[in-house]
């Protein structure tokens, strides 16, 4: 009789054959430590390419056709700018695998099933480990935000209000109030430390609503292993498009600092390991303003240090909701993975805070190396 894990393969197997592709799937197994999908790599026999293959989570995305709708726009687009620039359309964006009848999904008993070109030959890291690799990170959201300054036409909200703290914030006052999971009662400092920052982070986000920051597309979900490296360590693409969306580049940047630049975990236990290394901001800021310097605005240079606070907060308060609501949103590895995560993030929004003043500094030097009126 076959094995449970041998009728899902197979299961699996039914649904990568209804995918446009070409050659025979032979294997599919699990990839990847995604908290929202789940992923898998389809692999051919012989010469063919091998695919991924994801089942999307239709708890946080509402409307995956919506989803998929932008991710195929948005890949036609960065594909044609890397054909102008002589690159590898194969190799430096994503692409999208519809079905036998022409479709971006396969919908079966309710699950939205999706595949992209797998790239091979690539290194997607979890963890920054140098300069050299953040500053290539950067370079890498750098171009990618570039090659999309150009795209105009209106992109679907994939999640409603993902960046923004004012959304975040009517969610957090339900959260609280609602107490699913009966934990509201243990977290009294907390909740406190997340009410502390409540004005400091909706005045910021004023800016944004009052359009004096732009609104731009993005990526919003810029962790480095969201990016692929090739083999000799520069960045092909980025990957994991679901939050493509119309945001501001600040968001990116500031994830990106949130994840290259934490000298610990991001759900680390060891508080003391956690912080920000400025090195690492540094090169991540010097490879982000290689590509982008002469493309912000000034408002948005003199916000960009402080786009890295706001993301940690906004994400201490995602962790933390999670875990009041009894873990619903995020895949997690034991019983108080959330609570253990927020806690994380809060030591390093308490580094960067105290880091504040230096990251400004590093910003303003780094931006004068590349705005080409420093020169004039
Ligand atoms: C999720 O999908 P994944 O694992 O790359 C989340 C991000 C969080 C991140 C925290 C759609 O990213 O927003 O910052 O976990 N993605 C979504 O590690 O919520
Ligand atoms: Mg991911």
């Amino acid at each position: 009789m076959d094995t449970l894990a041998e009728k899902r393969i197979e299961g699996l197997l039914s649904i990568v054959n209804n995918f446009e592709i070409e050659g025979q799937v032979t294997r599919v197994m699990p990839l990847g430590e995604g908290f929202i999908n789940d992923t898998f790599v389809a692999l051919t026999e012989g010469d063919s390419p091998d695919y991924i293959l994801q089942r999307k989570n239709s708890e946080v995305f509402p409307d995956v056709p919506a989803m998929m709708d932008n991710i195929y726009r948005v890949t036609a687009h960065i594909r044609q700018r890397v054909i102008a620039d002589e690159g590898d359309p194969k190799r430096e964006v994503m692409t999208v695998i519809p079905t036998n009848d022409g479709q971006l999904y396969y919908l079966k008993d309710g699950d939205y099933w999706t595949m992209t070109l797998y790239i091979a030959d690539t290194i997607a890291y979890s963890k920054a480990n140098s300069p050299e690799l953040a500053r290539k990170g950067g370079r890498g959201i750098g171009r990618f935000q570039s090659q999309l300054a150009d795209f105009t036409e209106p992109l679907a909200e994939t999640i409603q209000g993902f960046h923004n703290v004012r959304y975040r914030f009517k969610q957090w006052d339900e959260c609280i109030e609602r107490d699913t999971a009966g934990r509201v009662k243990d977290l009294k400092e907390e909740i406190e430390i997340v009410e502390s920052h409540r004005k400091e982070m909706l005045d910021f986000w004023s800016l944004v609503e009052r359009g004096e920051i732009p609104a731009r597309v993005t990526h919003n979900d810029t962790k480095i292993n969201n990016i692929l490296f090739d083999k000799q360590g520069e960045v092909l693409c980025a990957i994991d498009l679901d939050t493509v969306m119309t945001s501001t580049s600040l968001n990116d940047f500031g994830d990106a600092i949130r994840s290259y630049c934490n000298t610990g975990e991001e759900d680390d236990r060891d508080l003391k390991r956690v912080g920000l290394s400025l090195e690492m901001f540094e090169a991540y800021t010097d490879g982000y303003l290689s590509e982008r310097a002469n493309e912000l605005t000034r408002t948005e240079l003199d916000w960009l240090a402080f786009s890295a606070l706001y993301i940690t907060f906004e994400q201490v308060m995602r962790f933390l909701m999670d875990y009041i609501d009894g873990d619903k949103y995020y895949k997690i590895k034991w019983v108080d993975h959330n609570l253990v995560r927020t806690h994380a993030q809060m030591r390093l929004l308490e580094d960067l805070e105290e880091k504040y003043g230096q990251m400004k500094k590093v910003v303003a030097e780094v931006a004068q190396r590349y705005l080409s009126t420093a020169c004039a």
